[in-house]
């Protein structure tokens, strides 16, 4: 009886992996599949750019769908890098991208998806304590009016990483940005 047991829990196994690898295969961005809940609200893929060493700052993005019949407010939130973290807009004012801080939060308007990208809004990190390295994760939180402080993790992707909301263009370009050409230029 033992050894047929363990010839069935052998083919689960086997089973296992065969229904695992095509999903793998599928996987183009595997840091892309997380999400996280409260209430109505959905916090799809939560990320942040790796960072070179000695930068102060660390910008998060997330898509925030609120599937519910009231508005919510995205006010704040926390990473576990860095001493604060504010919400902020970035936008084009003639031919300067300009960044500022919410002070009153981003409304996330009912049955709405709000995506935080580079060259949009985003939330800050400041005053990072350590650099942010590709392919970890990091423990944040994005604190709401309503829903409350939602734990998250934050995906941390290559420096250059770039929204994957393509239709954002050419605005991903942050000014703070400009190393990334010549880190690709060491070939990293
Ligand atoms: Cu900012």
């Amino acid at each position: 009886m033992l050894q047929m047991s363990r010839t069935v829990l052998r083919a689960a196994l086997i089973a296992g992996l065969f229904v695992a690898l095509p999903v793998a295969g599928l996987a183009i961005d595997p840091a892309s599949a997380h999400e996280f809940k409260a209430g109505a609200l959905t916090l799809k893929h939560p990320w942040t750019r790796a960072t070179a060493k000695g930068a102060e700052m660390g910008g998060g993005f997330v898509a925030v769908v609120n599937t519910g019949s009231e508005a919510d407010r995205l006010v704040g939130g926390s990473f576990a890098l860095a001493e604060r973290t504010e919400v902020h807009e970035m936008k084009m004012e003639g031919d300067v991208m300009k960044m500022r801080q919410l002070e009153g939060g981003l409304d996330i308007p009912a049955g709405s998806t709000v995506e935080l990208k580079p060259g949009s809004y985003h939330l800050m990190f400041m005053k990072l304590t350590a650099p942010l390295e590709a392919g970890t994760k990091v423990k944040g939180s994005l604190t709401f009016e309503k829903a409350g402080e939602v734990p998250v993790e934050f995906a941390v992707e290559a420096i250059d990483a770039k929204a994957r909301d393509h239709k954002a263009g050419g605005h991903d370009a942050m000014p703070m940005g400009g190393a990334d050409k010549q880190h690709d230029a060491h070939g990293k």
